[in-house]
């Protein structure tokens, strides 16, 4: 089977195209009119033997399922999964070995807390979820852009989502977790320092779905072809590297555009920019379990990469938007439970719990146990079993057996032993007492969240303090406003000092833990700078020096750069010397925050006044969010009019070459932290 392309000639067999039939009920009899009701007389009532209202209405009014529980905001797209490394000295998996081997899959980012409907751009976990639909049969990464968790045991779980989600009295806030019950549950579950951490630093507001890390949290098994097994923690590593919003300008496209990231995701791989993320893993040795200052199980830890290495082994691609957000990214059904022959569970007991509750909640959103039926769910090779019947049964089970064992069928569909490919357990040894308690190991909560603020740089550790400020600072009740304040001494005095003073408790006094090391793998400073697919609007009005605009353009596209230009109206610009660009955008319908730059190019229109309002709009923004701003020699006019001074990633044009240069590295640097704004 040529499982590369088996994905989507399944997908395709249930396309269906509307385009030029006609209209028909679900029995195919062709509808004659769709515009009024039946009714006895035009003014008189409406018939209930109109079988074609009824139909409507009745499908309409059962259009909606429940949302997730959590990660309800999400979106996908199609891809590939390609091997660099092959992985047969470490796992039986078919698609970890043979270099170049294909596999389809299919990624589904989301948010955490929001509903469906809520904003991309909130400060929130995202989930990092990619099935792989390989030649033994599913397999799910369902994963995060953080590697620790809130907690240690599924038990839990609920607990910590009814604090995170609005509050159940006026269901206030939306989509954050800015608010006293989520605050108080912090405090009073301290395992969740080091998660806390990650959710107040920078990686909780990517600045996209395609420049973020994505982690398979717990520690699973690869497990070899002679019963070996290794402890494994799985990575992805976005080529583009990792990149953030700034909280002042995430919210504000919070309300600019609340699709932002989706948008993102949808138009690059419209416009041929595939996502592309390297899929790296750690190994531990099974022996080596006990070496580690941390227990291996905790799903609050991480293994620093400087200690336990991150081998990349192969590259995912992102190439094929979905044909139906509802058909596919909605009914999309993850479960950490779908694996192949040579990856295992471990003990860890969050993880045990997901692997209870994915089946559970896809039984209750898609109505039943059918759901592996439908198309986005179904495995690429075919599934055979005794399984039967209920709620909308697609498959036509044919013949008289529908048991095992049996003699009328030849015993089948048969079990196949694990030597022949048979999904085989690992054996692992399992000796205890029945106890409701914790490993001891589980209980350093604080080590690793120091480890983590040890490895920030020193803006990166301001915008932990602000997220805390902000956060914290919404949280009505004093006495949890202290006990967080309290509670993050264990982590650094400094930080706890500096929120104190911002959120008006007392200064604890405590003595932190004595964690001194970092993982400079932690820091976004460390990540990969590139100036591909970033978005640059290019101010222009009557008059804009177009000579230097059109070689910027061309360069900037030359350097994988996307382009908007904005004008005061849509349409035609004239420039200097004559020549004319084309706005595709006006000041009103797009917004600076949505762009990484902006390229400033003179110009005015025969509404000065208006028309310097917006531009100094225009210009102000990204200056306040440390982004780099270009001005040609007409645009540069307009810097005495804003708070702008020439410093960090302010390109002033004085020659077209230099400037274009200047320009695309400035861009690839994204952010200028040590810019003073004020
Ligand atoms: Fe989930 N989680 N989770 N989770 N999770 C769900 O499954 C759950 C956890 C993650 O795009 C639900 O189909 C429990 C960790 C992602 O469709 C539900 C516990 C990690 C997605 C569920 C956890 C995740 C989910 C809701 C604690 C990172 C979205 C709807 C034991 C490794 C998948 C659904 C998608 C979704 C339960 C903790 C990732 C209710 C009980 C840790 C990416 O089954």
């Amino acid at each position: 089977m040529n499982i590369k392309n088996a994905k989507q000639r399944q997908l395709e067999e249930y396309r269906v195209n509307n385009l030029g039939k006609p209209l028909t009920t679900n029995q195919s009899l062709k509808v004659s009119g769709d515009e009024q009701s039946l009714k006895a007389g035009v003014r008189g009532p409406t018939l209930l033997e109109d079988f074609h209202l009824r139909e409507k209405i009745t499908h309409f009014d059962h259009e909606r399922i429940p949302e997730r529980v959590v990660h309800a905001r999400g979106y996908a797209a199609h891809g590939e999964f390609v091997l660099h490394k092959c992985m047969k000295e470490f796992t039986t998996a078919k698609f970890l070995q043979g270099v170049g081997n294909t596999t389809p899959l299919f990624t589904r980012f989301s948010n955490v807390v929001g509903s469906k409907g809520s904003l991309d751009t909130a400060r929130d976990v995202r989930g990092f979820a990619v099935k792989f639909y390989t030649e033994e049969g599913n397999y799910d990464l369902v994963g995060n852009n953080m590697p620790v968790f809130f907690i240690q045991d599924a038990v839990k779980f609920p607990d910590l989502i009814h604090a995170a989600k609005p509050e159940p009295q006026n269901e206030i806030p939306q989509a954050a977790t800015a608010h006293d019950t989520f605050w108080d549950f912090v405090a009073n579950n301290q395992e969740s320092a080091h998660m806390i951490m990650w959710l107040m630093s920078d990686r909780a507001i990517p600045v996209n779905l395609r420049k973020m890390e994505g982690f398979g949290v717990h520690t699973f098994r690869l497990v070899n072809a002679e019963g070996k097994a290794h402890f494994v923690k799985f990575h992805w590593k976005p080529k583009l590297g990792m990149h953030s919003l700034v909280w002042d300008e995430a919210q504000i496209i919070g309300g600019k555009d609340p699709d932002f990231q989706r948008r993102d995701l949808w138009d690059t791989i419209n416009a041929g920019s595939y996502p592309e993320y390297d899929l790296g893993v750690q190994l531990i040795r099974e022996e080596d379990e006990f070496m580690f200052d941390f227990d291996i199980l905790d799903a609050t830890k991480l293994w620093p990469e400087e200690i336990v290495p991150v081998q990349l082994i192969g590259t995912m691609t992102l190439n094929r938007n979905v044909d139906n957000v509802f058909a596919e990214t909605e009914q999309v059904a993850f479960h950490p439970g779908n694996v192949v022959p040579g990856i295992d569970f471990t003990n860890d007991p969050l993880l045990q719990g997901r692997l209870f509750s994915y089946l559970d909640t896809q039984l209750l959103r898609l109505g039943g146990p059918n759901f592996a039926e439908i198309p986005i769910n179904r495995p690429v090779c075919p599934f055979h079993n005794n399984q039967r019947d209920g709620f909308s049964r697609q498959r036509i089970d044919v013949g008289q057996v529908s048991y095992h064992k049996n003699s009328l069928a030849d015993n089948t569909p048969s079990p196949t032993p694990v030597e022949k490919g048979g999904y085989g357990h690992y054996q692992e040894k399992v000796d205890g007492h029945v106890i409701r308690a914790n490993s001891p190991t589980f209980e350093d909560h604080f080590s690793q969240a120091r480890l983590f603020w040890n490895s920030m740089a020193p803006y990166e550790k301001q915008h932990i303090i602000d997220a805390f400020s902000f956060e914290v600072g919404k949280v009505k009740s004093q006495s949890v406003r202290q006990q967080v304040v309290d509670m993050f001494c264990n982590v650094d005095s400094g930080l706890s000092a500096a929120i104190a003073t911002a959120v008006g408790v007392k200064r604890p006094e405590c003595t932190p833990t004595d964690m001194t090391a970092s993982s400079p793998a932690l820091s976004m400073k460390n990540t990969v700078f590139v100036p591909a697919t970033l978005k640059v609007a290019i101010l222009i009005g009557e008059g804009f020096d177009s000579t230097v605009i059109g070689s910027a353009a061309r360069s900037l596209r030359n350097a994988g750069v996307t382009i908007d230009i904005v004008s005061g109206t849509l349409g035609t610009v004239k420039g200097t010397g004559g020549k004319t660009a084309i706005a595709n955008q006006t000041f009103l319908t797009t917004s600076p925050v949505l762009y990484d730059s902006i390229l400033v190019g003179g110009g005015s229109s025969s509404n000065p006044a208006e028309f310097d309002s917006n531009m100094q709009n225009y210009i102000e923004q990204p200056w306040k969010h440390f982004k780099p701003i270009a001005f040609t020699k007409n645009g540069s006019r307009y810097i005495p009019k804003t708070s702008v001074h020439e410093g960090p990633g302010i390109i002033v044009e004085k020659n077209e070459a230099d400037f274009n240069q200047a320009y695309i590295t400035a861009l690839a640097k994204q952010r200028f932290w040590e810019r003073n704004i004020f």
